[in-house]
């Protein structure tokens, strides 16, 4: 495993000493971050997002329950895996801390082997989800979201923008004469295209929110919160002319010599009544029209 690979592990504890053995217990290992109180745990999950927190139950300022219930309160910081670690040895306290959904409870006194292949065990389980998770929403060829993450981003998108009364822009990008191509150049040299107008229209994202996911096939769509038409249509413009500077030969088109690409693209303007499948089969409606009006051109 190199460093890039290693997992954090935040201890918090208010009792210095068991900070102490624990971090050194850890430290070879893993990348330590240390807690003295309930406030200080929330603040460095928050900044840190740690993979795994070992964390006391018995702390003055705010027991190891109340920093549980905020966690997991806190999407960003809801899925972080926690282990109690308590002088609490009764069954019912090992029993309450599991069902408050912790992932394990260690007794204090702690013996160091123990904590170390829990740790272990846990953290193996915190690699297993996100490759999981990596599987169920990344596409395996291009690297970018998958239709099934893309569906699930633009309903909690559309609505947010519907309460916010912000814009939303859609557009669906889809390579031209790509079956030409793959006849002319072979599948494999098909794939590579795809992957290269793939991390064009990744990078052409320009806020956090934005996501560009392969819809299928070769047809690609970005969602842009809170970006008006006039703004999405640039953020396309670029992305088409890097994709024209590539300059992927394509001799069977008869478009251009070189790979191009058809955009559909829609916003949600603030105030609209329209719902999100309308918004969608607007920019589709208007990627047809692309098509129809020659190919290698975007339709708003
Ligand atoms: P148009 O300009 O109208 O979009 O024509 P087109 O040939 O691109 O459209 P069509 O839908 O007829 O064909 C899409 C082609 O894209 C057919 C399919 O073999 C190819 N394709 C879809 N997914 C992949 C892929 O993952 N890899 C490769 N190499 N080709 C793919
Ligand atoms: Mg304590
Ligand atoms: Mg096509
Ligand atoms: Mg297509």
């Amino acid at each position: 495993m190199n460093v890039a690979d290693t997992q954090k592990v935040l201890v918090a504890d208010d009792d210095a000493i068991n900070r102490e053995v624990l971090g050194e217990l850890l430290k070879p290992e893993y990348t330590v971050l240390l807690a003295k109180n309930g406030a200080q745990t929330l603040e460095r999950a928050a900044r840190h997002l740690p993979d795994l927190i070992l964390l006391d139950v018995m702390m003055p300022d705010m027991d190891g329950y109340e920093v549980l219930r905020r966690l997991r309160a806190d999407p960003q910081t809801a899925h972080i895996a926690v282990i109690f670690i308590s002088g609490l040895d009764r069954p019912e306290d090992e029993a309450n801390g599991l069902k408050m959904g912790a992932s394990d409870y260690i007794v204090k006194p702690f013996n160091a082997t123990v904590v170390m292949a829990r740790v272990a065990l846990h953290l193996q389980v915190v690699r297993q989800r996100r490759m999981l998770e990596r599987l169920a929403n990344v596409d395996g060829l291009t690297e970018l979201a998958n239709r099934r993450r893309f569906d699930e981003l633009y309903e909690h998108e559309w609505q947010r923008a519907r309460r916010g009364s912000q814009p939303l822009s859609l557009a669906l990008l889809d390579i031209d004469a790509f079956k030409q191509y793959n006849d002319r150049y072979g599948h494999p040299a098909g794939d590579r295209a795809l992957r290269a107008v793939s991390r064009l229209a990744a990078a052409g994202m320009r806020r956090p929110a934005d996501l560009a996911a392969r819809y299928g096939g070769e047809e690609l769509v970005l969602l842009m919160p809170e970006t008006g038409a006039l703004e999405a249509q640039g953020v396309v413009a670029g992305i088409c002319t890097a994709i024209a500077q590539l300059m992927i030969p394509h001799e069977a088109s008869n478009v251009a010599p070189i790979l191009t690409v058809s955009v559909g693209g829609a916003t949600l303007e603030p105030g609209s009544r329209e719902q999100s499948a309308e918004l969608f089969e607007a920019a589709d409606t208007h990627l047809y029209r692309a098509k129809q009006a020659g190919r290698n051109c975007s339709i708003w």
